[in-house]
């Protein structure tokens, strides 16, 4: 065949399929796209408070720049979370079963379920229910209770014994020090602690219900403020020292816990999504300090949502 014949063939040839060459392209970029966005659904069972960023007004945001989708499960609209002097709330507990039935009856999957503020009793009860419902999901609780050495002032001695049980069926929970030593009837501690102290406390919060446990703003004698954790699946221990601001804001705990799911579930290693976490919290920080914004209004995030679009490397973890 000479040199025209064979181009005019190929061309023809090439006419032909041009159709089916477009569709498979198309097809394998779309499937790239699904690759590069996680697909992932978390179901999270928080509230919504209209004032002071925090929990769902959080949430929802980080997961959703690290390409997660929420399933919002309100339990309760707020106007102005309970830091506030006043707030007027709707409690939405009766909401919380029929919201589950439908999700099981239209057979919805969650690759994650994450429980945070808990308004009563019976909202933990429900809780209970969805990771009954949802054995394979990975199910994260945020045993939300208080900061700073105190509990929370809608948190009853009740209320926190019952979160001690909602904190046995998770997987992962990311305690503050103030949560650890309520959820361990220990005190308070008012000294930096030891390595041996705190890795008995993350120990002794993994031990019933085999958890991966988290622990935020532990002050270490020698490491300074720090996050620390315990791998359940490797037995290993892992810190990532946390540059100290003389400030709080509220929201803060749910912003380093949606941060870390959205880390393991886009396959983060425990210590790289503790790392992810707490550098994103501390961009906010730092951020929100500069501006000198009162604690109640929570942490500024929608000027850094990009870092979290973006992949960082990250490799600021040592070994506990
Ligand atoms: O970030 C914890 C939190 C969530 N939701 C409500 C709160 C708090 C902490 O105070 O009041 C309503």
């Amino acid at each position: 065949m000479n040199k025209t014949k064979w181009i005019k063939k190929a061309a023809a040839l090439l006419k032909k399929i041009k159709k089916y060459v477009i569709i498979v392209w198309y097809g394998s970029y779309e499937g790239m796209d699904r690759v590069m966005l996680s697909g992932k659904r978390v179901a999270a069972i928080q509230d919504i408070s209209g004032l002071g960023r925090c929990s769902l007004t959080v949430i929802i945001p980080v997961l959703s720049a690290m390409s997660v989708q929420v399933c919002p499960v309100p339990t309760a609209v707020l106007s102005a979370h309970t830091g506030y002097d006043e707030f007027v709330m709707r409690d939405l507990t009766d909401y919380m079963k029929p919201a589950l039935e439908h999700y099981k009856k239209m057979g919805t999957h969650f690759d994650c379920v994450y429980s945070g503020f808990m308004a009563s009793e019976e909202q933990i009860d429900h809780c209970l229910e969805f990771f009954r419902a949802y054995p394979d999901s990975l199910k994260v609780v945020d045993p939300v209770m208080g900061d700073g050495g105190k509990a929370y002032a809608t948190y009853t001695d009740k209320l926190c014994k019952k979160m001690s049980e909602l904190v046995t069926v998770a997987d992962i929970i990311t305690p503050n020090l103030t949560e650890a030593a309520i959820l361990l009837g220990e005190e308070f501690p008012t000294k930096p602690m030891l390595n041996t102290q705190i890795k008995s406390w993350l120990v002794r919060l993994s031990d019933k219900g085999n958890r991966t446990v988290v622990i935020t703003s532990a002050e270490l004698a020698n490491g300074g403020m720090s996050t620390v954790g315990f791998d359940r699946d490797n037995g290993s221990f892992w810190k990532v020292a946390n540059d100290y601001v003389p400030a709080h804001y509220s929201g803060t705990g749910d912003m380093f816990a949606s941060v870390l799911i959205g880390g393991i579930l886009k396959g983060d290693s425990l210590p790289v999504a503790i790392n992810r976490a707490s550098a994103f919290t501390e961009l906010c920080i730092k951020t929100t300090y500069s501006y000198q914004l009162p604690w109640t209004e929570g942490l500024m995030l929608e000027g850094q949502l990009s870092w979290l679009t973006g992949y960082q490397e990250l490799s600021d973890y040592r070994k506990l």
